[in-house]
């Protein structure tokens, strides 16, 4: 008798979203990848070893001195460039705010079953190095060239596929020129976890699109079907939902929790009285253009200042006169597109792009 063949369906996630208890696997990527403190916040630029960290695999051995970068696939001309010629080669500096794409994952029921995260999956970085534009120019874009994909030296297995992590970009994106392999980050030597010795920097979008560890860049003229792209990262409803490809950061704001924490459940106490309540506000594309504080459910519109680069967070501030008793403080950001942060959170079954506003309990003590 003639079956149906078993298809074996690609997962992004290793099972279906879950509402019970934090897995051990879940545990274990948490403790190998790490968030921004969200006092942190309180810097433009994301201090040494606080911003956000994420790797899929395992960092992978590269020796700077022997590594070479390939760039080739439908160019005039193949380039071949070690570390030093790309240190010779025209630099920019940008500053840049990263967030991953899975920010926010575990305030979602069920939960998607991947790295953890809560809202702190982000941070802001100066970014040096060429301008992929100037590299593409150099080697010549044929001009069939649909995207552009990257590779980097890192290798796993997900969904039960061996791969090495690859993303691409279509080739307007590649072509922008803010778009960076950056060999330095805040004017040191890119650190091993970020990407040692070459990333790519996505002004805008969401970190995924951000390679790290780069081998090769490859120019295509169809479009890219790597795992990374194809499977996961991508707003879905179910397993067999082909969804929508995930690029561009929504817009959100974090506040730095006022007072201090009590140690085992972070939540605040602060005395009674004036108090500045700050934090930072991005969104990928379109300023950000209006930060609101809730205090106890009622919006009022914060103090937004510019930021310090086109793709950089803003910082924000409100004062508050905080009097005895129970509170819940949030901020919701709102862009030039209009869109806003959700007060609740828009559930997919990757955990993607999940925005929802923060809310944050604090008990206000009575000044001794
Ligand atoms: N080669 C490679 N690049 C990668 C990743 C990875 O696992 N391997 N993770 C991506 C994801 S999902 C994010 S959010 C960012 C994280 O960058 P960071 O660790 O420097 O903050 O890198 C991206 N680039
Ligand atoms: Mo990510």
């Amino acid at each position: 008798m003639a079956g149906r063949r078993p298809t074996q369906k690609l997962a992004p996630n290793p099972g279906e979203p879950s509402n019970g208890p934090l897995t051990a696997e879940e545990l274990q990527l948490a403790v190998r990848n790490h968030s921004m403190p969200l006092e942190a916040l309180r810097n433009d630029v994301t201090p040494p070893g606080l911003h956000y960290l994420l790797d899929h695999f395992d960092i992978p051995a590269v020796d700077g001195e022997s590594w070479h970068l390939r760039l080739g696939g439908a160019v005039r001309q193949s380039l071949e460039l070690n570390l030093r010629a790309l240190r010779r080669a025209p630099s920019i500096s940008v500053p840049v705010t990263l967030e991953c794409a899975g920010n926010g994952r575990s305030l979602l029921k069920p939960r998607p079953l991947s790295q953890p995260w809560m809202l702190e999956a982000v941070g802001t970085a100066v970014w040096t190095g060429v301008p992929l534009a100037y590299l593409l120019a150099r080697a010549g874009v044929d001009e069939d060239a649909v995207e552009v994909s990257f590779t980097g030296a890192d290798a796993g297995i997900q969904g039960g596929v061996h791969q090495q992590y690859a993303r691409s970009l279509p080739i307007d994106e590649a072509l922008r020129p803010d778009v960076v392999l950056a060999y330095r980050m805040n004017g040191t030597e890119l650190p091993l976890q970020h990407g040692y010795p070459l990333r790519l920097v996505v002004p805008g979008w969401y970190g995924m699109a951000s390679v790290k560890w780069l081998s090769s860049i490859k120019v295509l003229t169809k479009p890219f079907h790597g795992f990374q792209q194809s499977v996961a990262y991508r707003y879905q409803q179910d397993a067999d939902d082909a969804g929508t490809p995930v690029t561009w950061m929504k817009v959100r704001s974090l506040m730095v929790p006022p007072g201090i924490p009590d140690f085992f459940s972070r939540s605040r106490f602060l005395p009674a009285g004036p108090v500045m309540l700050t934090g930072r506000a991005w969104s990928g594309r379109g300023a950000v253009q209006r930060v609101e504080v809730g205090i106890d459910g009622k919006w009022v519109a914060a103090q937004l200042d510019h930021p310090a680069a086109p793709f950089a967070w803003s910082a924000w501030s409100m004062p508050w006169v905080a009097d005895p008793g129970h509170h819940e403080l949030s901020c919701r950001a709102t862009d030039a597109s209009g869109a806003t942060q959700p007060l609740e959170p828009v559930w997919n079954y990757q955990g993607m792009g999940n925005n929802v506003v923060q809310r944050i309990k604090v008990t206000v003590e009575k000044a001794a």
